[in-house]
């Protein structure tokens, strides 16, 4: 099924903080006059990696200089290059993309534009071909038998970019470990979020759905992570779950966001150098069961890196994700796995701007032992494209935020749709990856 110029074309829509984002449809009649409509969605960043690549805005005054008319007439531009192409050409349409804007970080289309080009392709080569988008998505990137369900780290207290509470560590959340499969890791998991709402009196929601606590004005910022810790393990006990053996946590610092010269700071009083920050997580991982730290350590801070990956990965089986560091960048992420940074890698379709990175950052990481963890953003949209491309991929992990609130929600609905309906009318047997990616 070829696609013409018409068949294309981006609206300005919106995400879940209510600024705009683009969404591309395609439509296209197959040779049965059968009618294809597909839709894709880009998701944006808060705390972005300065090596991301380009999300096109159009400045100015209206809608906050966020509007992304250029970006949306930019696939227009696409749109006339991509006329005659299959929509199965995934590869060749991705790379047309990235050769049309002929820069290296996509500034000159914008990531925005083109990736939601390169989504929308994908679910129409699916419809094309009348299968789930994870079983299509299985297919390009060569796994023949697409029945992991990941398991999910669920951000229930948001902190840095996400909330405004002076916690430092970004993103708190629970790691469903111990459930049987995804329907009980659902179960579990927003048991906890329901206990935890109760348990903080003051509280609002971040960015990501989970709860932002109001702490006392006089707690600094090293009480505020060990409260917080502190209380998702209360959340996990109250439940009736062990917290370390049902369920695990995880942390994304983002800590570039709270380094300045050299520096990481808990507060504007306290800061700690690299080798400081990495005896804080051992405190940490000593006093609360974290299996899994991601950003640990701000992007530019090499040797912080190095020094963190070695503290904890071998023997103490602590997951080292990198995300600012890696920015799902094939390239990028090459010298990272040369330099032996980190053993995990998170990764974000709009980090790099095409389908066909994505998935090569993912065979990379594969191919050398490094974790997948699917990551969603902080400002998302109701499209669950990352949830098939989680199991599509075998990536073991997926990262979607509280289960609460429908742009993060969706993505959870689709795992059960895809555990409970897909699978079993594939005649493919669910497997829930639980503990399997953590080596604890
Ligand atoms: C992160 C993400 C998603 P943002 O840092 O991992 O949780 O946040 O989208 O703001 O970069
Ligand atoms: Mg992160």
């Amino acid at each position: 099924m070829r696609l013409t110029p018409e068949a294309i074309t981006a609206y300005q829509r919106f995400d879940s903080r209510g600024r705009p984002t683009v969404m591309t449809r395609i439509e296209l009649t197959d040779n049965n006059g059968r009618r294809i409509t597909a839709n894709a969605f880009v998701p944006s960043g808060a705390s972005k990696g300065s090596r991301e690549a380009l999300e096109l805005r159009d400045g100015g005054r209206t809608y906050h200089g966020l509007g992304v008319s250029k970006a949306v007439k930019n696939v227009s531009e696409i749109a006339q290059v991509l006329a005659g192409f299959t929509v199965t050409d995934q590869e060749a349409i991705d790379q047309r993309m990235i050769d049309l804007d002929g820069t290296e970080n996509k500034s000159r289309l914008g990531a925005n534009a083109i990736l939601s080009v390169s989504l929308a392709v994908a679910r129409a080569a699916a419809e094309y071909q009348q299968v789930p988008l994870f079983n299509y998505l299985a297919e390009l990137y060569h796994e023949p038998n697409p029945n992991l369900l990941p398991t999910p780290l669920m951000n229930l207290i948001n902190g840095g970019a996400h909330a405004d509470n002076g916690l430092v560590l970004q993103e708190l959340m629970i790691v469903l470990v111990g459930a049987a499969n995804f329907t009980e890791a659902m179960k579990m998991g927003t048991e906890v979020y329901g206990t935890l709402g109760k348990a903080i009196k003051a509280s609002g929601v971040g960015d990501e759905g989970g709860y932002s606590p109001i702490f006392q004005p006089s707690a600094n910022g090293r009480e505020r992570i060990y409260n917080s810790l502190a209380l998702l393990v209360k959340a996990i006990e109250l439940s009736d779950y062990k917290a370390g053996k049902d369920i695990a946590i995880a942390l994304d610092s983002a800590a570039s966001e709270f380094y300045q010269d050299g520096r990481y700071y808990l507060d504007s009083k306290t800061s700690l150098d690299s080798a400081g920050m990495v005896e804080f997580y051992r405190e940490l991982i000593r006093e609360f069961p974290v299996i899994s730290i991601e950003d640990g350590m701000a992007e530019g801070d090499e040797a912080g890196w190095k020094a963190l990956t070695n503290g904890f990965v071998g023997g103490r089986g602590i997951q080292i994700v990198g995300d600012d560091l890696f920015v799902t960048n094939p390239l990028i992420f090459q010298r990272g796995i040369e330099r032996g940074l980190a053993n995990a890698v998170l990764v974000k379709p709009n980090q790099i701007g095409t389908l066909s990175e994505t998935l090569k950052v993912i065979r990379m990481a594969k191919a050398h032992g490094y974790n997948v963890v699917i990551s969603h953003r902080s400002g998302e949209t109701e499209d669950p494209f990352i949830a098939h491309l989680a199991v599509a991929t075998d990536a073991g992990q997926i990262k979607t935020g509280a289960p609460a609130r429908s742009e993060r929600v969706v993505k959870y609905n689709e795992f059960l749709d895809i555990e409970q309906i897909h699978l079993p009318r594939l005649e493919l047997t669910p497997y829930y990856a639980g503990r399997l990616p953590f080596k604890v």
